[in-house]
């Protein structure tokens, strides 16, 4: 359906006018640059190319003050001096004559971007912007921003299309202050226990949000730099997905800054340029794909662009490279999203057994390989392997990047050359349980949900064990391949299929084979499209998972833990921390409009 891509030359025409070592990384080369690789990369051309258009005052509205908008139209009138002094009275952002046009095409550009989206015309994009825009506020300025642009593009979009559920990933390295105006606000910030700019108490991970907002506000504070690859995967398995799936979105828009990248000199974070590709990948199944990202800060000229590449690739459905070095998420890590898990688990029934921490063992796990195995005897089953391996050969040579078979019995062998990643998905009579299992051919990992209710009424519990199970499993693991085989009678709907299809696309660069067996006939139409890329249709909001199931699938995290990092949510020396839910002090300088949901 294509992606659209919206950028305009304009938005570098303006700069520091004067000395201020605050602002001076906030230069028109980033767009430049970031544009510039884009078309190297030959991604322009694969694009739709939108155009920007101003925001109207009324567009502005949605979110600032009248009185603010007023001195800020005043701007462009303004002598050097002025300009020096009416910067003054906000926080590490300059003026310029030609700021307030471009803060006008920032805006517009998002807006542009949620119409093109939202009316079909793409099925995501990404707006280049200058100015940025989290920070801005309902009457100040700030960070660099002048109008808050996902801000006024979630009330639009909610305004002009009834959306419900606007989900906001908000990803740059600082904490956005305007994220207040609505539905679910997720941010990840460098914080260092408030010593880091703009060093708010509400940063933290205990500000949830107000009232009827309680529960919609998740705030990740990083209290160290250096934080990886890692430590921004297990967040988004363990805190951000499964919160996003179980609140099911209209539609989902990225505060898309890269200055959590490595070598910024504003984040001095350490994840690689190509965590992007996954972390876009993996919010690309939600709201039914319709994804808008619109860029924020990203200061170091090398990886900011390499940054974007990554993530305007895998919009246009390429498939995400191979994760690097996952070696499990750090001990500061592991304290932020104990404490955040922690916090939200009154308000997300996914999150609600977050902190149980002594597990009695005595729960049994069936053995099902043997019975698996037994397919190897047989000869259909060796035909079977046979134009398995040629389909693996192919993908090897890359000819084809995923492929589906259709056959009776599973060959499930101990002797192949690769890396196989086994989810297995089935219904087994005899005991009665749906059964999910991880074979990395040391250990087999099940999962036993109850067997009386199957697809999709228990699809939420199915989401959790997929999300916080079965993606960092497979991150960590690495596979070279995905093998997912499904049973006719494994009792799991199409729209789950279809969304778990598109999430484990993320590993072995999209190599993916899906075995079904032949009565699972209904499968066909719709199986090809989603190893295709095609977003998975939304799960609808989902009824929280019976209990004993999140407590199974909990028990079972935790005891894989040891041999597992990214299936950690909890340091070593969790038992410390407390978690503190006392303070209800707030400094919001953004009236929070009460979130309607
Ligand atoms: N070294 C955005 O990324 N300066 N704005 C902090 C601490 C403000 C960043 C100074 C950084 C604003 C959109
Ligand atoms: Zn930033």
């Amino acid at each position: 359906m294509g992606t659209a891509l919206i950028h305009d030359e304009e938005m570098t025409k303006y700069k520091l006018l004067w000395v201020d070592p605050a602002c001076k990384i906030e230069v028109p080369e980033r767009l430049t640059v970031t544009y510039e690789a884009l078309i190297q990369n030959g991604l322009t051309d694969r694009c739709v190319s939108v155009p920007v258009r101003e925001a109207t005052d009324a567009d502005i509205l949605l979110v600032h003050s009248e009185e603010y908008l007023e001195a800020v139209k005043k701007t462009p009138y303004m002598t050097l001096e002025d300009l020096k002094e009416f910067t003054l009275q906000y926080g590490d952002v300059y003026f310029h004559p030609n700021i307030y046009h471009c803060a006008k095409l920032a805006a517009g550009a998002a807006l542009q971007l949620v119409d093109s989206v939202m009316t079909g015309k793409v099925r995501n994009g990404m707006a280049l912007v200058r100015p940025p825009g989290h920070h801005s506020m309902r009457s100040a300025a700030n960070g660099f921003c002048v109008f808050n642009n996902v801000a006024i593009a979630a009330r639009y979009a909610k305004q002009k299309y009834g959306l419900k559920r606007v989900l906001i990933v908000d990803w740059d390295v600082h904490h956005g202050q305007g994220g207040a105006v609505l539905v679910l606000y997720f941010s990840w910030h460098r914080y260092e226990h408030q010593k880091f700019w703009p060093q708010l108490r509400e940063s933290d991970y205990d500000s949830v949000g107000k009232d009827k907002g309680a529960g919609f506000n998740i705030n990740v504070p990083w209290n160290q730099v250096g934080m990886k690859n890692s430590d921004y995967l297990s967040l988004f398995c363990h805190v951000l997905l499964p919160v996003a799936y179980e609140f099911c979105p209209d539609l989902v828009l990225v505060c898309a800054g890269f200055d959590s990248a490595i070598g910024d000199p504003e984040g001095k974070m350490c994840a690689t340029p190509d965590v992007f590709a996954h972390l876009t990948h993996l919010l690309m199944n939600l709201a039914g794909g319709k994804l808008c990202a619109v860029l924020e800060g990203g200061y170091n000229l090398t990886s900011l662009p390499q940054s974007v590449c990554q993530t305007v690739q895998t919009l246009l459905g390429d498939p995400a490279p191979r994760p690097a070095n996952l070696d499990g998420p750090c001990e500061s890590a592991l304290e932020s999203l104990h404490c955040v898990r922690s916090a939200h688990r009154q308000y997300w029934s996914s999150l609600k057994h977050a902190v149980i921490k002594s597990f009695h063992m005595n729960v049994f796990f069936h053995l099902i390989r043997e019975t698996l195995l037994k397919a190897e005897a047989d000869s259909v089953a060796l035909a079977t392997l046979s134009s398995l391996i040629a389909l693996v050969e192919k993908m090897e040579k890359n000819e084809v990047q995923s492929g589906y078979h259709a056959c009776c019995v599973f060959p499930i062998r101990r002797d192949c050359r690769y890396r196989f990643f086994f989810p297995l998905l089935t219904c087994l009579h005899e005991l009665q349980a749906d059964v999910i299992m991880f074979n990395d051919f040391s250990s087999d990992l099940q999962w036993l949900g109850s067997g009386r209710r199957c697809g999709c009424s228990d699809a939420l519990g199915f989401t959790q064990a997929v999300l916080s199970l079965l993606l960092p499993l497979g991150y960590e693991y690495d596979p070279s391949l995905v093998l997912l085989v499904r049973m006719s009678d494994s009792g799991v709907c199409d729209n789950m299929w279809q969304q778990l299809t598109g999430l484990l696309l993320g590993l072995a660069q999209g190599r993916t084979l899906v075995l079904m067996q032949v009565n699972a006939i209904p499968i066909l139409d719709i199986l090809p499209s989603s190893l295709l890329g095609d977003a998975a249709p939304s799960l609808r909001q989902l009824d929280a998972p019976l209990p004993e199931d999140v407590e199974a699938l909990e028990r079972l995290r935790h005891r894989l833990q040891a041999d597992w990092k990214l299936l950690q949510t909890t340091g070593e020396h969790a038992d410390a921390i407390l978690i503190n839910t006392a303070h209800h002090q707030t400094y919001s300088q953004f009236p929070p409009i009460t979130a309607s949901c």
